[in-house]
């Protein structure tokens, strides 16, 4: 770059600074003057630079993208970003689960698949996973499950003993501890796994009729996997794997693509179904409730800063259009709190206005001041109703709550059940069904490399026996390997 194309060297107040080498002293040997101003403020704000992890999904990466609606589901919704021929920009997020910041992509764990959609009505957040399932159902539970995978209080080291402790004293975990354990635990990269909603969502169209819907992004580059000891390998050569592939295959032009499909439940089935079609550690079958293509998303732009446009990223399963809204899901109404109460501690309360975060519409909501307001859209009528033509809310067009009955008594229990709700049926139908040989094979090698590190032997054998519970054969194969 030429001399003068470079910029000459300012303060964070645009002042030219004396010199990017040199602090100011009294003679060459003396001691470093207080008023060196640009010292101190390097230093100072050096010390600031980092925003606190997500608690969970710290490790990732993503990038800039569009959907293109490519077929008609307008008859099940009125969403804008789903109506015919819509093309809409989005942000996707990638991300391991229980890793901090700088631990390996390669780690086996489930993947974040956080999408935000800046549709013409606001965003909106599907705040997915690679699995269509989850260990928990109930979110009072979300916080033991982490810990449980995270780091002990006194060594500060992760301990497969307590995995294995939590997952074995909860046995709706065994569907997705199955497909974590498999092979769908380590993708190959971020571009050859599937993405799902994981949760019942409810869908209305635009003559208000209700459907349930689960979502699923198939890759279109296809589903790949790591073995364990490839990616242990890959964990020691390169932590940053999944990073550096999505980056430099959007850099070289192969835009990594996914066709969103959606299965549709009619409304009023959902109370008679055979097992709680709310209950996030379920699948529905396909045979029941067929894939239904809705679009595609392509990711064609690589964030010009991590920083802003990744770590700042705020996605949040609250950030629902109409056309949207929640189902009996406890575990998606947990989250419906928790992700705006994450981004207000991590990020601020005005996270919504950095760019990855701000809507591509105009933005009338009440809020104001607070740390880091820079917009004062709202300086005249900070208050609602008034008579100074400040935002009203248009309860004729987006009053519908998109709601379902309720009723009863304050209860703490667990969801009614259905005539097949249990917790090892659909991961011994994935077992048997799904997997081929060799793929049952790397399960039983994987758990028995797991359970051989570190798990004591009265969970041990609780551990054998939710894996016959699971299916006899593999928890059989299980104990045998580890007590050889
Ligand atoms: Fe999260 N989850 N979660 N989670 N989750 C967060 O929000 C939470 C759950 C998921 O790339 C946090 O911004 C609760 C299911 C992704 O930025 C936090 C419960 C699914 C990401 C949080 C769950 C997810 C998060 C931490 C139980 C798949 C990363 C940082 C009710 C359907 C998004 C943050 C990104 C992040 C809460 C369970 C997916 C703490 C309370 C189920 C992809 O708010």
């Amino acid at each position: 770059m030429s001399e003068s194309a470079v910029p000459y060297t300012t303060n964070n107040a645009g002042v030219p600074v004396e010199s990017d080498s040199d602090s100011l002293t009294a003679g060459p040997v003396g001691p470093i003057l207080l008023h060196d101003h640009y010292l101190i403020e390097k230093m100072a704000q050096f010390n600031r630079e980092r925003v606190p992890e997500r608690v969970v999904h710290a490790k990732g990466g993503g990038a800039y993208g569009v959907f293109q609606v490519t077929n008609d589901v307008s008859q099940y919704t009125r969403a804008d970003l789903f109506q015919p021929g819509k093309k809409t920009e989005m942000l996707a997020r990638f991300s391991t689960v229980a890793g901090e910041l700088g631990t390996p992509d390669s780690w086996r764990d489930p993947r974040g698949f956080a999408l935000k959609f800046y549709t013409e009505e606001g965003n909106y957040d599907l705040v997915g996973n690679n699995t269509p399932i989850f260990f928990v159902r109930d979110p009072i539970k979300f916080q033991d499950f982490i810990r449980s995978q995270k780091r002990r209080p006194d060594t500060h080291l992760r301990d497969n003993d307590m995995q294995w402790d939590f997952w074995t004293l909860s046995p709706e975990s065994a569907h997705m501890v199955t497909w974590l354990m498999g092979d769908r635990g380590i993708p190959k990269t971020w571009r050859h796994m599937n993405g799902y909603g994981s949760h019942t969502f409810l869908w209305a169209n635009a003559g208000g009729e209700k459907f349930w819907v689960k979502y699923h992004f198939k890759t279109d580059q296809g589903i790949d996997f790591l073995t364990q000891a490839d990616a242990d390998a890959l964990a020691g050569q390169d932590p940053d794997a999944h990073l550096r592939d999505l980056y430099d295959s959007i850099e070289r032009g192969e835009h990594p693509s996914w066709t969103l499909y959606v299965q549709v439940m009619p409304f009023d089935e959902a109370w008679g179904y055979r097992f709680n079609p709310f209950d996030l550690t379920k699948v529905w079958p396909h045979s029941d409730y067929p894939l239904i293509e809705v679009g595609r998303m392509t990711l064609n732009r690589n964030p010009d800063n991590y920083h802003v446009h990744i770590e700042q990223a705020a996605f949040e399963p609250s950030n629902l259009v109409p056309g949207i809204g929640v189902s009996p899901d406890k575990m998606l109404l947990g989250r419906i709190f928790s992700y705006p109460d994450t981004h207000r501690y991590r990020i601020g309360p005005n996270y919504a206005q950095l760019p990855p975060n701000r809507a591509h519409v105009p933005v009338h909501s009440y809020a104001k001041d607070g740390p880091m307001r820079f917009d004062a859209s709202r300086a005249t009528t900070p208050y609602a109703p008034n008579s100074y033509g400040g935002p009203a809310a248009d309860t004729a067009r987006f009053g519908d709550p998109l709601g379902w009955d309720v009723a009863g008594q304050m209860v703490r229990e667990g969801y009614p059940l259905h005539r097949e709700d249990d917790d090892w049926g659909q991961a011994g139908t994935m077992v048997r069904q799904v997997l081929d040989d060799a793929a049952r094979d790397r399960l039983v090698s994987n758990v028995t490399g797991h359970l051989k590190n570190g798990v004591s032997a009265p969970i041990l054998e609780r551990a054998f026996q939710y894996w016959r519970n699971v299916d006899k054969g593999i928890g059989d194969r299980i104990a045998a390997a580890v007590k050889k």
